[in-house]
């Protein structure tokens, strides 16, 4: 085809701290959520943790490199809050800014455009120890003062800011399914209230942000899974409403309008499970929601939503963290909507449907509703990569997957869409939080299991892939 992406879109890659940097208790780091979390019998894949992750911590120059021959225009990465305040509060640890003021100006030196995420899901412990984390509105200036800490120190280094990585997944794997911490089940009514601490926190941020680098750009990553009925039968047609109302405009209305979807907000009333909201909370949500730049988009995959009867399918149920394919189950909310596997749509081994056009589809559906430019902030497959004898890595799958999606995202930009970044997930491999090391996602192998490993770099076959994608703008 003949599209091709503008000079200056910022072709990258993502990871996070936690994922990627191990040295979990080194220079000064706090301990925090996910460093005990990853203990608990059970909760992840062989109980594998990040405390040595692939060993960025130590390896950052070298994974730079890596980005920079591939010619990386933006590279996407989290601060771990308890480098920099290893108590949440407090006490500033130089030596954990230091560490990422050093790749911050490895990113600048070879012409790679940092995007920083300032919370990725390793909240300080020591706050959850004090107050219960982000079950307390006490959360939320800790939150502002740390973000406010990094603004300052990293002006005029860093343009591109992310508040959140998707607020609907840590909450609701923390306060409904039990499998991220806090590890609490079902607990609704504190999971609404929870999230409005999060929105606070992001829109605080935000206009503080504003005051100081009114040039930069600042926006959250939301886990978006655009929706599909069934069918044309209007009760199914009616559970998309009710699908997307709670499950994804219930955030992005928040980020980009500054108010909770109505119809939603009556359901959850009516439940007594409704956040309490205060005028105040109103006024600065609005205002940050007029001067967000972009919304972030983590896109993966679509669902299918079709009416679910009473006694029928419940919001929980095992996820596939295994790799062993057709084991994940069907969830809904009774009396709403369920969402059932697409027939359509092949899946990955741990069930994820692959759907190329459900990203043109989130990009046209945000672009309507909203009119932000947007940010892809991950999209990538999940795979059992194996390294040949001769150190390569023939990851054809993840090449294809990638083409038809980066087709389909020129598409939408050819269709209106205003898409600024593209970042794959992700540059190395890493820990995946709930299905350890071997579900790989990296451009760059890296020699590491369960057990461990040498941490040596292997270039995969994807990665000379995106490099002649970059050279070309997405041509080819
Ligand atoms: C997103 C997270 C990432 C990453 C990715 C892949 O939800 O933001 O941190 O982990 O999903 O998910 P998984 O590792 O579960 O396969």
């Amino acid at each position: 085809t003949n599209l091709k992406m503008p000079s200056d879109f910022l072709w990258g890659s993502a990871s996070a701290a936690y994922q990627i940097e191990g040295a979990y208790q080194e220079d000064g780091k706090g301990l925090s959520n996910w460093d005990d979390f990853v203990k608990i019998p059970g909760k992840t894949f062989k109980e594998t943790t990040g405390e040595i992750a692939v060993d960025h911590y130590h390896r950052y120059k070298e994974d730079v490199a890596l980005m920079a021959e591939m010619g990386l225009k933006t590279y996407r990465f989290s601060i771990a809050w308890s480098r920099i305040f290893p108590e949440g509060k407090g006490e500033v640890n130089e030596a954990g800014v230091v560490f990422y003021e050093n790749l911050i100006d490895e990113c600048l030196k070879h012409n790679i455009e940092p995007m920083v995420t300032l919370y990725h899901w390793d909240l300080p412990q020591a706050l959850v120890t004090e107050y219960g984390g982000w079950e307390s509105p006490k959360v939320v200036d800790d939150f502002v003062n740390y973000a406010t800490y990094l603004f300052e120190r990293f002006q005029g280094k860093v343009k591109y800011w992310i508040t959140m990585n998707e607020q609907n997944i840590f909450t609701t794997l923390g306060w409904m399914t039990a499998m991220h911490p806090p590890g609490k089940f079902n607990d609704e009514k504190m999971y609404y209230q929870v999230n409005h601490h999060v929105f606070l926190a992001h829109a605080k941020t935000v206009l503080v942000f504003k005051e100081l680098m009114p040039t930069g750009k600042i926006g959250a990553s939301f886990a978006y899974s655009p929706s599909y009925s069934l069918d044309c039968e209007p009760q199914n047609a009616m559970s998309k409403v009710d699908f997307d109302n709670l499950r994804n405009f219930w955030w992005m209305d928040v980020y980009a309008y500054g108010r909770y979807p109505k119809n939603a907000f009556t359901y959850l009333e009516k439940k007594g499970l409704a956040p309490i909201v205060t005028a105040e909370d109103r006024q600065v949500f609005k205002e940050a929601a007029n001067q967000i730049d972009f919304m972030g988009v983590n896109y993966y995959q679509t669902s299918v939503c079709e009416y679910n009867p009473l006694d029928g399918v419940t919001p929980f149920a095992e996820m596939n963290t295994t790799g062993k394919k057709g084991t994940n189950q069907v969830t809904g909310i009774p009396g709403l909507f369920k969402n059932p596997a697409n027939p359509h749509l092949a899946t990955t081994d741990w069930d994820w449907t692959i759907d190329p056009s459900g990203l043109r589809y989130a990009c046209k559906e945000i672009t309507s509703r909203y009119d932000l430019p947007i940010v892809i902030s991950e999209n990538g497959l999940g795979a059992f990569d194996t390294k040949t004898e001769g150190d390569e890595i023939h990851d054809d799958y993840r090449i294809a997957y990638f083409d038809a999606h980066i087709h389909e995202l020129m598409k939408a930009v050819d269709e209106g869409c205003e898409v600024w970044a593209y970042c794959t997930w992700s540059f190395t491999d890493l820990l995946s939080w709930l299905n350890g090391y071997q579900k790989r996602y990296g451009f760059v192998y890296v020699d590491r299991d369960e057990e461990g490993g040498t941490m040596n770099r292997y270039k995969k076959d994807s990665f000379m892939w995106y490099q002649e994608v970059i050279k070309t703008q997405g041509g080819s």
